[in-house]
């Protein structure tokens, strides 16, 4: 039978082949997981993500997402302006043979127009966090749910970075498979993970524009 539900295609075409993102998983359930980040890799490749500006990490359980979402989106952050900072360093802009300690109150020199500065790391444009969370016979489904919810949101309003919803949260084992597009036969279902890639491309491409004051 068809259905209503899911998100219906954007207008527009989104491009992903300047955009850095992270996927965090849990690594609960591990079946569906595997398929679920499969299916959103699969898609921000399709978009034209780099493999290289994929990045994967892994925590214990759906309970530790967003405190690790916030830590990646951090570190990306770091690293980056390490990286600047290293390059820029380690440049000899003086032609001496030792570095050149610029001092506060001194202008660096100007770069030259043949000098070209790459940043190979860039902060990330998007994080999708994944987790299936399957109803058990204790209160833990409701708490965790909830909690993570909440603080996945506040995650992604305090650090300005689009963070994707990819936590399932099923009541039964076969739900979690159809929502993972693992259930048999006619309830085979459709892999969410793919959705929250495209989502990961279309939200990190209007950050990126939103920030450059462009709506
Ligand atoms: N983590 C999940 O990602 N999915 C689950 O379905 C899940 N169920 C849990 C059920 C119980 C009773 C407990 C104690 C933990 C569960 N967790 C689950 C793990 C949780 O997210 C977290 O990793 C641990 O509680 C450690 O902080």
């Amino acid at each position: 039978m068809s259905s209503i539900k899911g998100p219906s295609a954007s207008d527009a075409q989104f491009d992903g082949a300047g955009l850095r993102i992270a996927i965090v998983h849990a690594r609960w359930n591990k079946q569906v997981i595997d398929a679920l980040v499969d299916g959103a890799i699969t898609k921000l490749k399709a978009c034209g993500v780099k493999d290289s500006h994929i990045v994967i990490q892994s925590v214990p359980g759906s309970f530790e997402l967003p405190l690790a979402c916030s830590k990646v989106i951090a570190a990306s952050r770091v690293e980056a302006g390490a990286t600047t900072a290293d390059l820029l360093g380690g440049l000899n802009l003086g032609g001496s043979a030792s570095p050149k300690v610029i001092s506060r109150s001194e202008t660096p020199a100007p770069a030259t127009q043949s000098m070209i500065v790459t940043m190979p790391q860039q902060p990330f444009d998007a994080v999708i966090a994944i987790g299936t969370l399957i109803k058990g016979s204790t209160m833990h489904f409701e708490y965790i749910s909830d909690a993570v919810t909440h603080a996945l949101m506040k995650v992604q309003l305090e650090t300005g970075v689009p963070v994707i919803f990819g936590v399932l949260t099923a009541l039964t084992e076969e739900q979690a498979l159809e929502r993972a597009g693992l259930g048999t036969g006619e309830n085979k279902g459709h892999n969410h993970g793919e959705d929250w890639g495209f989502a990961a491309v279309e939200m990190g491409s209007h950050s990126r524009r939103w920030a450059e004051g462009k709506v």
